[in-house]
């Protein structure tokens, strides 16, 4: 069987799993010769984006580059994984306007990890930092994160591993004849 280029759209709140189980996606179709790569606030806020901070205005700018970034890897055939908070239902509305435009598939996957969760992991210490108050405009602390209404894919990784959160949305992707 062949493949397609797409784009499939992690949204979630920081510390969800989003990266995590983007880079295990993309080490596994990188496996079976699927050309793939993941965009996510590490490599794409130190560079293209350095000038965009957390408002809602450079949230939207964010997500709207990255969008067009990544509609491009998907016309070159490769399988995009774009890891985002992306908060705002609009902005990820915006994103899967612009593939559609250019007929590219675009899926938007719901790591959906309760708040709680997420701020007892607190693996980067950002929550402790949004709590005291030295971080302004956290995600889930004093900014809002609204959760998509009709995402492609739900992923709950609650009592999951990365390696079986990875393999739902690999098991999408055959389902919908990108892999
Ligand atoms: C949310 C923030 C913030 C604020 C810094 N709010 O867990 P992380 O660290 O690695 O993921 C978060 C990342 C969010 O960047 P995105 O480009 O994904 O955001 S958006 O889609 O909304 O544009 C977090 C860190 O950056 N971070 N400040 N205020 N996350």
């Amino acid at each position: 069987r062949g493949f397609r280029g797409c784009t499939v759209w992690f949204t979630g709140l920081s510390g969800a799993g989003k990266t995590s189980i983007s880079f295990e996606l993309e080490a596994y179709l990188i496996s079976r010769g699927i050309p793939s790569y993941g965009l996510d606030g590490d490599n794409v806020r130190t560079g293209l984006n350095k000038d965009l901070g957390f408002s809602k205005e450079d949230r939207e700018e964010n997500i709207r580059r990255v969008a067009e970034v990544a509609k491009l890897f998907a016309d070159s055939g490769v399988v995009a994984l774009c890891s985002f908070v992306s908060p705002f239902a609009a902005d990820r509305e915006m994103a899967r306007k612009i593939h559609k435009e250019s007929d590219l598939p675009f899926f938007e996957v719901f790591v959906d990890t309760p708040l709680n969760v997420c701020e007892q992991r607190d693996v980067k210490g950002l929550y402790k930092k949004a709590r005291q108050g030295s971080i302004k405009g956290f995600t889930g602390v004093d900014q809002a994160y609204e959760k998509p209404e009709n995402p492609d894919l739900v992923v709950k990784t609650v009592n999951a591993s990365v390696e079986e959160s990875t393999m739902q949305v690999v098991e999408f992707l055959q389902e919908h004849d990108i892999i």
